[in-house]
Parts: C-alpha cells; structure tokens; sequence
C-alpha cells in the first residue's frame, strides 16, 4: 500500500445500547481521521453487537460482506474505529490479506498522524514508544504463530530462546532505549521549568479536544508564530510564549501541546508524558471548548477524563469556549454584556472547513435518517445559549471568545490575570 492514496474501509463496533447520535458523531471523527491523514473513505460501516467476536472482532458473515464491498471499490485498508486486541488484528490481517487490504486498530491510524506531523526528535521518540507499546504484544503473536509453523528454536540469544522470547527481549531493550532517550529530554525541560520558576513566571497551559483552537488562541494571546490547521493532531509539540499584561505589568508564560481525541488508551498517554509536563506543572489550565461543535458536551468529558488520569483535576481551570464567530447574532448581543473595551466591528465570519460536518450527511444516509431531518438539523445547531453554558460552567470562569475574529481576548487575559494574581 506504500505509495498508494489510502483508500479506506471503516467499520465501527458499538454496543448494543449506543445511539443513533453517538454512531453518526464516532464514524464522522474517524472520517476526519482518515481525511488529516490524506486518505479517503470508500465504504462505511456500523456492526451493533453485545460484544466483539472473539476471534475477529467483527462477525464473520460481516466481513465477507465487507471484503466484497471493500474489493469492488478498491479498498487497501480498513481501520477499526476501536482499540482491538493484537490476536484479533492478527487473524483480521489473515483475512483481509488476500484482498490485499491492511488491517488497522483507530490507535494505528493516530500514530500514523502523530507520525506525519511530528516534528521534534522528541515527539518522534514518544510516538516510537506508544508505537513499540501499541504493536509490541502484535509482533509477539506473530513470533508464535511462526514458532508452532515451523518450529523454530532461535539460535542468537541463549540456548533454546524461542522466537518469541527473542523477540520480547528486543522490543524490550528497543524500549528502554527511548526511555533512555526520552528522559535526556525530561531532563532539560524540567530545567527550562525550574529557571522560570526561579525567574517567578507564573504560567498557564493550553488544553482540550484536538482542533479546538488550542494553537489559534496561543498565537492571537502570545503573537507566538505557531502551526494553525483544519486537521486534527496539528500540534504535537510543546511551544511556550509570553503574555504581556499592561495592568499589571505581569509577564505569563503560555504553553499550547497535543490535543485530545476520545479513546486515547493510557499506554498513549502515558508515552506523550514528556510533551504534557508543560501542562502538568502549569499554574492554571486553559481548557480550550470549540462552542460551535455539537458534540461539545463530550469532549469536554473526555478532556476532564484524560485531565485525571494525568492527576491534573484540581488545577485552577478556565472554559474558555472558542470559535463564537460561529454562533449566532442574538448570543453575541449577551456577549457584550462583558466586553471590558469595545471591539469595533466585527470581521465576517471564517466559514468552517472543518470535515465533520460535510461528512456528516453521508454518515446520516449510511445510519438511515436522512428523512428524519429534525434529528440532524439538531445536530448541527444545537441550542446551546451562552447563557446556558455561563451557568453550567460557572464553577471554571468561562469566557467566551474567537480567537480568529479576536473577539473578548481582553476579558480571557484579564480573567487569566486575576486567577493567577490570587495565587
Ligand atoms: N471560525 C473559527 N475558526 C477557528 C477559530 N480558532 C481556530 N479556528 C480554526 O480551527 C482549526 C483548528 O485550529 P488550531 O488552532 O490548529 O486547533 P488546535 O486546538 O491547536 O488543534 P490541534 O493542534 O490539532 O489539537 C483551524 O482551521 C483554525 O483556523 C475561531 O475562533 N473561529
Ligand atoms: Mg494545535
């Protein structure tokens, strides 16, 4: 498939009891996936089920029906919006072989972004390391299967060392080297940190759901010259910039670094450590929210969730929904009701190019409602009011702002600067 255009297959599991809502919104975010990764989408497909086959994950009668469908449009590849068990992608790749289509979990398709946009030697290090961490138990499936073909004793290693063995024992020394590697890095970060703290910089960390506008704030806050784009894992690296407050003659340091997705398992986490110790040793957490984005609710459950597993929970945290340009004009007036200067005139709104929602209507076709149109149109207008998300959120100082038309910039900055004074 190397230099082929990805022409992809994606199937989705879900159990039972999932809606109609959570479906369409999971397959539109793969979609997107695949789309930021320069493939596309050829055939589309939902299996509801208690639970997976525990062979193949899909049922078989499914995947001969797939391996037709996926045939006929010239499929290469197929991605399992779910994290699959490496014996399950093992047999799947057996199948799908001879219609030389490769088999991919969701987790393989977001190392293979993280892979494209990495920059640094670091994010290359810890995106080997979930990859080792992700394949690792794969490859040794494999070294099985090839030992009871064939039989097979190592010769390299000690005396009667199995394929298997052999091979652990290098995928572990493999990863311990980056390690090594990695926490060479740690190390002078964890520098930098001391010398700012030591210099009394307070600082604040950009986080949220991958393209929320994370990078787009840090540069309209900072004037930091940092990677703005439609797609989804932009940024992979830390950056840090300055704020400059003129009331207070206060330098802030601000830091923006990987978004979030939903079903990031821990081992993925876990490896982008060393890029999130910005936001671990932040003072205060800016938890950036696309407002113009259905599915809004979710994804700030998800940030909080991935928030906890890094133990950040307590952080003193600000909401700050982006993207208001892309609301309508009566919201705006309750807008003004903050505003500390006036703005002047607005810019015309930045039409969204986002893929999610012009996928959205196939997706629809595919799940059988496009007749249903009230379903949809909800969907895409959801009736979230400011003032409802002002009181829900009240307990995180939401502010409300576009960092594209620069709209409420001073109100954020002047919240960032009392949070931070009182600590
Ligand atoms: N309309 C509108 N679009 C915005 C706004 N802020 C950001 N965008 C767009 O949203 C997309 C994502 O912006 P980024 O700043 O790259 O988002 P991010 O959160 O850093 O994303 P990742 O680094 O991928 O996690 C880009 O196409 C931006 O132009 C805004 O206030 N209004
Ligand atoms: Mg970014």
């Amino acid at each position: 498939m190397s230099n082929q255009i990805p022409k992809a297959i994606l199937v989705d599991v879900v159990p039972l009891e999932s809606s109609k809502i959570e479906a369409y919104q999971r397959l539109e975010e793969l979609e997107s996936l695949v789309k930021t990764y320069g493939g596309i989408v050829v055939v589309k497909t939902i299996q509801k089920r208690g639970l997976p086959d525990y062979k193949t994950f899909i049922g078989r009668g499914k995947i001969d029906e797939i391996i037709e469908d996926g045939k006929a449009k010239s499929a290469n590849i197929i991605i399992i919006n779910n994290i699959v068990k490496p014996r399950q992608l093992y047999e799947l790749g057996e199948l799908f072989r001879l219609a030389n289509i490769e088999v991919w979990d969701r987790i393989d398709l977001i190392l293979k972004i993280f892979d494209k946009h990495a920059q640094s030697s670091e994010a290359k290090l810890q995106i080997d390391l979930a990859r080792i961490r992700h394949m690792g138990p794969r490859i040794f499936k494999m070294g099985g299967e090839l030992m009871q073909q064939e039989g097979v004793r190592g010769t390299r290693g000690g005396p009667g060392e199995t394929n298997t063995e052999i091979m652990k024992r290098h995928l572990r020394t493999q990863e311990q080297n980056i390690m090594d590697k990695l926490k060479h890095y740690d190390l002078i970060q964890a520098g930098h940190r001391k010398r700012r703290k030591r210099q009394y910089y307070k600082t604040a960390a950009l986080v949220g759901y991958t393209n929320a506008g994370k990078s787009s704030i840090m540069r309209a806050l900072t004037g930091k010259d940092v990677y703005i784009a439609d797609e989804l894992f932009a940024t992979l690296d830390t950056k840090v910039g300055k704020l400059f407050i003129q009331e207070t003659y206060q330098e802030i340091l601000i830091s923006d670094t990987i978004g979030f997705i939903q079903d990031l398992p821990p081992f993925l986490i876990q490896a982008f450590k060393s890029t999130l110790a910005e936001a671990i040793d932040a003072d205060l957490l800016l938890h950036v929210i696309d407002v113009a984005d259905p599915m809004y609710k979710q994804k700030i459950e998800v940030v909080e969730n991935i928030l906890e597993q890094l133990d950040l929970q307590d952080k003193p945290k600000i909401y700050v929904f982006n993207k208001i340009d892309l609301i309508n004009l009566e919201e705006k007036e309750e807008l003004k009701k903050e505003a500390v200067v006036d703005e002047g005139p607005e810019p015309e709104p930045k039409p969204r190019t986002s893929g999610i929602l012009r996928a959205g209507v196939e997706t629809a076709r595919l799940l059988g409602w496009l007749n249903k149109d009230a379903d949809l149109d909800d969907l895409k207008n959801p009736k979230t009011t400011i003032k409802n998300l002002k009181h829900n959120y009240k307990e995180f100082s939401p502010v409300f702002v576009s960092a594209y038309a620069k709209t409420n910039l001073p109100v954020l900055i002047k919240k960032i600067s009392e949070i931070l004074g009182k600590l």
